[in-house]
């Protein structure tokens, strides 16, 4: 039977329950996730050669990673051939793009060293998202926004004006406007014995920051938590706390990294909570596993709740950003795979009867809710998947295009 005649199919299944396949499409298409550029090239940059530092690793050595822009950029074009949708890029301070015999320090990019990254993105209809890079260099070391030294501190400060300046280039040029998100690796390995001056000149570094004046319709500023790091096991200066009330205070928005919080702990509960008190929520969605925040996103359960919390509560309050990094497996298909289950996991919740099961809620009537929600897990959702695949120009069968660009391109890289 074709994709079509399946969806023929599958359409009136649902629709027999009251669910529009057409209309879920449609809204589908609408959602734009940020595709982090990082899982190209195992967080490495393009603006030092040192090793990736900040209490976050990467493992594996699978072979033909990006080790230029020009290489990054095949590989991210390979990897959205495989992604149904428009998206953006997210780009980090580190992947500066220097002229030959050209560099500057992180407290002087500018934006010229994003102009290639714009018309990148410029022809492909694309938007950019960006990050300061408070990691991998000799002055993060210790601590960056909450350091003890204050030339250090004022490093990052600058730094992070500067990334200020070229979100707002970003936004100027694509017509959309950029997440700029600051995460900063501070913290302790044992217990500290003042926790309170390391937070309050981080704060002092991000009011120091946000009084730069910027487009605040163009750039959305993110602070992103983590509950520890490799290194840092103890004590966090960014904790959750920390940031959620600075963000309330100050004008600028969370960033909830969803593999940054303690195992029990769930991202999809504590989307509804902080949609009652700010328009917008960003996300860096991840998979954590034991201490690790950062495998590949895969259709599991958090991840179809969390769509879930998305789609009821207005996928447009929502910036979804990916943040995983396997060097273990190929890099095209780590990320082919997280940004593919992403979007499967929003259709699957496009895909449920939300207003009906929402009324079964409030009736209370609990056990025709878990009857509904457990019988729409065998709905014949792949049809849907598959057909909108083909709507949208992207293969449904992908893995052989990942092995020939393997073979072509990836393994003459050396
Ligand atoms: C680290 C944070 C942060 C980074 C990226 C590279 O734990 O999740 O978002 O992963 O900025
Ligand atoms: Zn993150």
């Amino acid at each position: 039977m074709s994709i079509e005649s399946r969806y023929a199919e599958a359409r009136e299944m649902y629709r027999a329950i009251g669910v529009d396949t057409d209309k879920a499409l449609e809204e589908l298409k609408k959602i734009k996730l940020s595709m982090h550029c990082w899982q190209g090239d195992d967080v490495q940059g393009f603006d030092s050669k040192g090793p990736l530092s900040g209490g976050i690793q990467t493992t594996g050595n699978y072979p033909g990673k990006a080790r230029t822009p020009e290489e990054l950029m095949a590989d991210i074009d390979k990897a959205l051939s495989l992604i149904p949708g428009q998206h953006k890029i997210n780009l980090h301070a580190s992947y500066a793009i220097f002229d030959e015999g050209e560099w500057v320090d992180r407290d002087k990019i500018e934006p010229k060293h994003f102009r290639k990254w714009v018309e990148f993105a410029k022809e492909r209809g694309l938007g950019l998202d960006f990050n300061p890079t408070c990691f991998s260099h000799p002055l993060s070391e210790e601590a960056t926004l909450s350091s003890e030294k204050e030339e250090v501190r004022q490093f990052w400060v600058r730094h992070c004006i500067q990334c200020l300046k070229i979100s707002e280039y970003f936004a100027e040029e694509l017509g959309q406007p950029c997440m700029m998100n600051i995460w900063i690796p501070d913290g302790f390995k044992d217990i500290p014995a003042d926790r309170f001056s390391p937070r309050n000149r981080l704060k002092k570094s991000l009011d120091e920051i946000l009084a730069t004046p910027y487009d605040h319709d163009k750039v959305y500023v993110t602070v992103e938590s983590k509950v520890f790091g490799i290194g840092v096991e103890s004590m966090t200066v960014g904790s959750h706390e920390f940031y959620m009330n600075y963000a309330a205070k100050n004008d600028c928005l969370c960033l909830l990294d969803t593999g940054h919080y303690h195992p029990t702990e769930v991202v999809s509960d504590k989307i509804s909570a902080m949609l009652c008190f700010y328009d917008k929520l960003a996300l860096h969605v991840s998979r954590p596993v034991r201490w690790d925040s950062d495998h590949v996103v895969l259709f599991d359960d958090e991840i179809r709740e969390i769509a879930k919390e998305i789609v009821r509560n207005g996928a447009d309050r929502v910036m979804i950003g990916m943040d995983f990094f396997d060097a273990s497996i190929n890099r095209i298909a780590a990320w082919a795979i997280g940004m593919r289950d992403m979007i499967k996991s929003l259709l699957y919740a496009e895909l449920l009867p939300n207003k009906e099961m929402a009324q079964l809620q409030n009736d209370r009537n609990f056990s025709k809710l878990l009857m509904m929600s457990e019988e729409m897990k065998t709905m014949p959702f792949g049809d849907v998947w598959n057909y909108y695949l083909t709507q949208m120009g992207t293969p449904v069968e992908w893995y052989n295009e990942v092995e020939e660009y393997e073979r072509e391109v990836l393994s003459k890289r050396g």
